[in-house]
């Protein structure tokens, strides 16, 4: 059972644009699948935030940027691991654009990370250096809304980070599974799904809320 309570709980869809979709350039399978039901979905909440992931060119998160490394491979930068990817998401491209299928009138807040040029952010709270904030737990918290309910893209990447982060920072978190599409790079998407149980984030269906 899950029960949505549309004074505290907000939905936050994560990353849907046209470079995670298929024809964009770091595309997720079956990433555009997911418009139409996070359309329906938004219906259900009077709190709607989107987020964009938003890279200036030659960001670190480039594969591009680091001699002799390809997309996809690992890469120590100074703040940690880091996954190399191809060029995506940068401001003010099509590819960063969110997808044109998205009908979310009543969104609130859209909201950019990954605008620092070395510092990569999968999460929608805080950079990868893990010190960086996004401001987005302040503007919950002054909103007071007290859960966040993820979907979008990609599962094992900036859904996953975000969610564990809410619940760092003393939020509910839940994921609508069949809302979300995965890269699975490695085993990702499994370990993804292990961190966040043990994180306490809800794992739902789109059918818990929509019957
Ligand atoms: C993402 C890889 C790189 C995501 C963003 O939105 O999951 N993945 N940048
Ligand atoms: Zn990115």
């Amino acid at each position: 059972m899950f029960t949505l309570d549309p004074e505290t709980d907000a939905l936050l869809v994560i990353d849907v644009q046209n470079d995670f979709c298929p024809g964009g350039r770091l595309s997720v399978p079956g990433g555009d699948e997911v418009v139409p039901l996070i359309n329906r979905l938004a219906w259900l909440f009077p709190n709607v935030l989107v987020t964009q992931d938003w890279h200036p060119a030659g960001h670190h998160s480039f594969a591009s940027q680091h001699e002799g490394a390809a997309p996809y491979d690992l890469a120590r930068l100074p703040y940690g691991p880091q996954v190399l990817w191809p060029d995506h998401c940068v401001q003010g491209s099509w590819g960063a654009e969110l997808h044109p299928g998205l009908d979310l009138p009543g969104a609130q807040l859209t909201l950019r990370k990954g605008f620092r040029r070395t510092v990569d952010s999968y999460s929608a709270f805080q950079e990868a250096d893990r010190r960086t904030h996004t401001g987005l737990s302040g503007y919950l918290r002054d909103r007071g809304l007290t859960r966040v309910v993820l979907v979008g893209l990609a599962t094992d990447f900036c859904v996953a980070w975000s969610a564990q982060d809410a619940r760092e920072q003393g939020f509910g978190a839940a994921v609508i599974e069949d809302a979300c599409r995965a890269i699975d790079l490695g085993g990702s998407l499994g370990a993804a799904w292990e961190a966040m149980a043990a994180a306490g984030v809800e794992r739902v269906q789109s059918r818990d809320l929509l019957g």
